[in-house]
């Protein structure tokens, strides 16, 4: 199951969460930032130097920066609907 670390509240993570709504991933969401869990221990930082919201892990794959994590998301769970191979299909959504 894929894990994402990040507080509810945080706008970067609701993106992710629409994402993993909209393709019906099974996932667990960890609370991490500000007013939750830390992210500026060595731990965390592991997961994302920047020490920010989003992560996501899955399996091996770890992923940081929402729009990072959208692609990644959508090119491993998407449709070719959702996510055309073809770059022409493409570039129009990935604005
Ligand atoms: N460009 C980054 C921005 C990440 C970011 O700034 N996240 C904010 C929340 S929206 C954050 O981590 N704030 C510090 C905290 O919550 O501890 C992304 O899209 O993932």
């Amino acid at each position: 199951m894929i894990k994402i670390y990040g507080r509810q509240n945080s706008s970067s993570v609701q993106l992710v969460m629409w994402a993993v709504a909209e393709l019906g991933i099974e996932n667990e969401r960890l609370d991490y930032g500000h007013g939750h869990a830390s992210t500026q221990t060595d731990e965390y930082l592991a997961l994302n130097p920047m020490g920010r919201v989003p992560v996501l892990i899955d399996g091996d794959v770890r992923v940081f920066e929402s729009a990072a994590i959208l692609r990644y998301l959508a090119a491993q769970y998407g449709t070719d609907d959702f996510w055309p191979k073809d770059p022409a299909r493409r570039a129009p959504l990935d604005t």
